[in-house]
């Protein structure tokens, strides 16, 4: 006769907390460059962390699938026949070079949650859907967000066809990635699918920290643009072409980033970053005849982005002109600001008081998949504090005692939806 197996106690918060930080340290490994985290949408390492999420939120009781663009969606509680989902998520892209807490604490966190409420406080009447999404950054096709826009209906088939530096299209890389581009359309949210969609991610910056609170609720996510620019001109010989003669893209761009940073400077609130620049044909002894460039560009106001973007590619035309060289400048994403749904920060507040921390308000300069999830759903976003603020590169840092406190205000928020209905 077999002996009987006493069933494992469930996990403490602090052990919750401590599986988390665990996890987040083993997706580090599925990396395209060794030695760093680059986890670009569609590559195998996304693949493998798609799959050690799947076993993970199998695990926390929840039934599994991969949709049209590779996300994984986990689900509890199955669909119920006219009942709205409460959906959770974040992203397990990153960017190149990345810590290893953005997009997938929020995974995280939630797994341990939704497990958390299976086992204590017992099943919520509504399905509770957990996205982890396979691209919020927008790293391989500069597209960001490309999960949450097919849910939220704009996803633009266009994109398929944009490529990644190795010439690679969209659609290829979806189908490799497990996904179905025929099925976009069809993976819309309908009105009444769901009733919030709510996003635990690191704060990305220093407010938390100042205040000492481990945790603090959203207001509204600021807008941005993503522009990709490139100046051309000619290539030539570094030691015969006279300067007077060139038709060089690169004192250009030089010009353009300086100004780029001379008004947000000078406007108050406004970001803007060129964060990548490519000199072709890339010899230390041959001119460069062409010039790409990013510019991201940030402000809680739409109206003042958008003078602000129009000022720079003014600027930028004029600085080609000066110089005899051809502009091209393309929105790559544009995205406005948007607020987050009151009664669901009353909730989230209400939940972090019940962990005994103060609740701090604060909003998000950072983009992410709760901009584009707003368009059909309200929304909400918990942060946690994250050490100095510094985030989108390896020294990212949070402590197990504040994800064991998102952990807790994330359970009391679902008990609280589980008890007293969504009201
Ligand atoms: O760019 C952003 O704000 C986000 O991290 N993707
Ligand atoms: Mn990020
Ligand atoms: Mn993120």
């Amino acid at each position: 006769m077999a002996a009987s197996v006493a069933a494992a106690p469930p996990l403490t918060l602090p052990e919750r907390a401590a599986r988390v930080m665990a996890r987040c340290d083993a997706l580090a490994a599925f990396t395209e460059e060794p030695g760093r985290i680059t986890r670009p949408y569609g590559a195998p390492a996304a693949i493998g962390a798609r799959q050690s999420l799947a076993q993970w939120m199998l695990d926390a009781g929840m039934e599994t699938r991969i949709d049209a663009v590779g996300d994984l969606c986990g689900q509890l509680n199955g669909s119920i026949p006219d009942v709205p989902a409460l959906l959770l998520g974040s992203h397990f892209d990153s960017v190149r070079d990345a810590g290893r807490y953005d997009g997938l604490l929020g995974i995280l966190v939630s797994i341990e949650a939704i497990d958390r409420l299976r086992l204590t406080t017992g099943r919520a009447p509504f399905p509770i859907d957990l996205l982890a999404f396979a691209d919020e950054e927008g790293l391989r096709f500069q597209t960001t967000y490309l999960g949450s826009c097919a849910l939220a209906g704009a996803f633009d088939p266009a994109f398929l066809d944009l490529t990644d530096a190795n010439g690679v299209t969209l659609r290829e890389a979806m189908t490799l990635f497990g996904g179905n581009p025929a099925g976009l359309a069809s993976m819309a949210l309908n009105p009444g699918d769901a009733f919030a969609y709510v996003e635990v991610h690191i704060e990305q910056g220093p407010y938390l920290e100042s205040v000492a609170a481990p945790v603090g609720v959203v207001t509204a996510i600021s807008g941005q643009t993503r522009i990709l620019l490139s100046l051309t001109g000619e290539a030539g010989h570094a030691g015969t072409v006279a300067m007077h003669l060139r038709r060089d893209p690169l004192p250009a761009a030089a010009e353009l980033v300086l100004a780029a940073e001379t008004l947000a400077r000078q406007t108050r609130g406004l970001l803007a970053t060129i964060g990548t620049i490519d000199a072709e044909p890339g010899a230390s002894n041959v001119i460069p005849g062409r010039v790409s460039l990013s510019l991201d560009v940030r402000h809680p106001e739409d109206a003042v982005r958008a003078i602000a973007v129009e000022t720079l590619h003014a600027r930028a035309s004029a600085i080609a002109a000066a110089r005899a060289l051809d502009l091209e400048w393309r929105i790559a994403r544009d995205h406005p600001a948007v607020p987050c749904d009151p009664a669901l920060i009353a909730r989230l507040g209400h939940a972090v008081a019940a962990t005994g921390h103060p609740v701090e308000h604060l909003p998000s300069g950072a983009g992410h998949d709760a901009v584009t999830m707003s368009a059909v759903v309200p929304v909400a976003m918990l942060f946690v504090r994250c050490a100095g603020g510094i985030s989108h590169q390896p020294a990212e840092s949070v402590t197990v005692d504040d994800v064991a406190v998102a952990i807790d205000v994330l359970d009391h928020f679902l008990a609280s939806l589980a008890h007293e209905g969504r009201s």
